[in-house]
């Protein structure tokens, strides 16, 4: 291969191989993350007791640890990778596109043609009425960006009275402040004396855990009405907007009845509310539709991306902005935000080589047709006689597995992060990866995963699942 850095001056060649480290003994790997690398959401001193994994390559479904170990990843990442490891041609498009034009800003009177494309085409996979998108480096961003969008069309259309942002328990938008403060996570919140104000909570559409004696459809309806009465609480003329994920992904991919979400945009429309959509672990074919609002049939005024936006191979996120905001957003003047990096021309390329993978590759419609139906109907059969497994939520490549105490009356394990944390363990030991969020264990595997790949994912975690009942005595 040539050395692109052959006749720069002041470039050494080794920078050629920057991707390529000295090969070190796990050891000396683990301690030297140990003395230098904190990690997110991560309780350092015990972690660096027990020395991190250190995962070396992929390919397709799998991971490789430097102990030679090869382990099937049932979490695409986190929730990212959506067109599997070692995909030649996004490395490809990286390269080309960090030699053509590695970086220029978008704020003043500029732009770029990938970042051209990029809009160009999400315009086109995006549900009718998205013709607008602005661009960040994550999820988080881009609800905070939500936010600001939202502030600036009420204040656009007259009405700036409008502040407040209704959001859910136990939802996740991510990590910033913002992103954190609409988040619905408790533990997250004791951590932050200071939070983003206007925001307020309700309950989330949990029926296993919290439906009681209702059935799904009548609790779905009760907890989609909490949004109406705490519009009337707040008053409607002072609430900007409801956001969601059309299901909870970190929250446990917890599955909301089916009259939720119609009687949640019914609430909206009615008191004049923006609906925002936090797509970015149900976009990009997911559910097996591009976009998870789609499978629950409503339809938001704003999307959030990221994730599956360049399945992971460049840090990208996105906001997408339907016509009615839109149109307000381009009238209102300036709009006074922006990040360094937003819409990053390396990122813009690989978002838009993914995307034709996602289409042309025909990968959702496999998703929606084939391997979606085989995976959700293998897991439920494999763990049907497990009474551990309380239910299997899910759609398309993402599910999530109750562990309950007794399945006929949906009782949980006081300690169920616990017993999810031990199951976990044995997934460990077993080289799949499947997380455990208190007591549901989640899986949601690259969309490229085959049949037969299903099947050793899927018989990885009976046995893991197995496993832990037998540990309980319930098997
Ligand atoms: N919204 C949703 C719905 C997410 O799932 C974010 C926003 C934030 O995205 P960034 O790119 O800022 O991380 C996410 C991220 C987990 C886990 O433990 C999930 C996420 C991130 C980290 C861990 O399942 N989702």
């Amino acid at each position: 291969m040539t050395n692109i850095f052959e006749n720069r001056p002041g470039i050494h060649a080794e920078a050629s191989n920057a991707g390529n480290f000295a090969r070190r003994t796990t050891q000396e790997w683990q301690a030297l993350d140990a003395a230098h690398h904190i990690h997110p959401f991560s309780d350092m001193g015990s972690l660096n007791k027990a020395g991190s994994r250190v995962i070396t390559k992929a390919e397709g479904v799998y991971l490789w640890d430097s102990e030679g170990n090869k382990i099937i990843d049932g979490m695409a990442g986190l929730w990212c990778v959506n067109v599997g490891y070692g995909r030649k041609e996004l490395a490809e498009v990286a390269y080309k596109q960090m030699l053509e034009l590695p970086y220029y800003n978008t704020f003043f009177k500029t732009t770029h043609p990938p970042v051209i494309e990029l809009s160009k085409l999400l315009a086109e996979v995006a549900p009718e009425g998205f013709e607008h998108f602005f661009y960040c480096n994550s999820g988080s961003e881009g609800n905070d960006t939500v936010l600001r969008i939202v502030h600036q069309y009420w204040s656009a259309v007259g009405k700036p009275a409008k502040k407040y942002v209704i959001s859910r328990k136990n939802g996740y938008h991510g990590s910033t402040i913002a992103g954190a403060s609409l988040g619905g996570m408790g533990y997250m919140h004791e951590q932050m004396p200071s939070q983003v104000t206007n925001i307020v909570h309700i309950n989330q559409p949990y029926w296993f855990g919290e439906g009681e004696d209702m059935s799904s459809d009548e609790f779905g309806l009760k907890r989609a009405q909490e949004l109406e009465a705490k519009i009337l609480e707040l008053g409607a003329e002072n609430v900007a907007a409801f956001i969601g994920e059309p299901f909870q992904g970190a929250g446990g991919v917890i599955f909301p009845p089916a009259t939720y979400w119609p009687e949640i945009q019914r609430i909206c429309r009615k008191y004049d509310i923006l609906l925002c959509a936090d797509e970015v672990i149900g976009g990009f074919g997911r559910t097996g539709e591009w976009f998870a609002h789609q499978h629950f049939g409503f339809e938001p005024d704003t999307l959030t991306m990221a994730k599956g936006l360049t399945s992971g191979y460049m840090p990208m996120g996105a906001v997408g902005i339907n016509k009615k905001v839109a149109e307000a957003l381009i009238n209102a003047g300036d709009f006074n935000h922006g990040l360094t990096y937003s819409g990053h021309p390396v990122a813009a390329a690989v978002a838009v080589a993914n995307i034709k993978i996602l289409r042309e590759g025909g990968v959702i419609d496999n998703v929606k047709n084939v391997t979606g139906p085989y995976f959700q109907q293998s897991l439920r059969e494999a763990l049907a006689d497990n009474p551990l497994v309380g239910e299997v939520a899910g759609v398309g490549l993402v599910a999530g597995m109750q562990l309950t105490q007794d399945k006929a009356t949906r009782k949980r394990f006081a300690n169920g992060g616990e017993i999810g944390l031990q199951c976990r363990d044995h997934c460990f030991a077993s080289n799949l990866i499947m997380r455990a969020t208190g007591d549901r264990m989640l899986l949601s595997p690259p969309l490229v995963i085959t049949k037969s790949e299903i099947d050793e994912m899927v018989g990885k975690a009976k046995y893991c699942l197995d496993l832990t009942a037998k540990e309980l005595g319930m098997l």
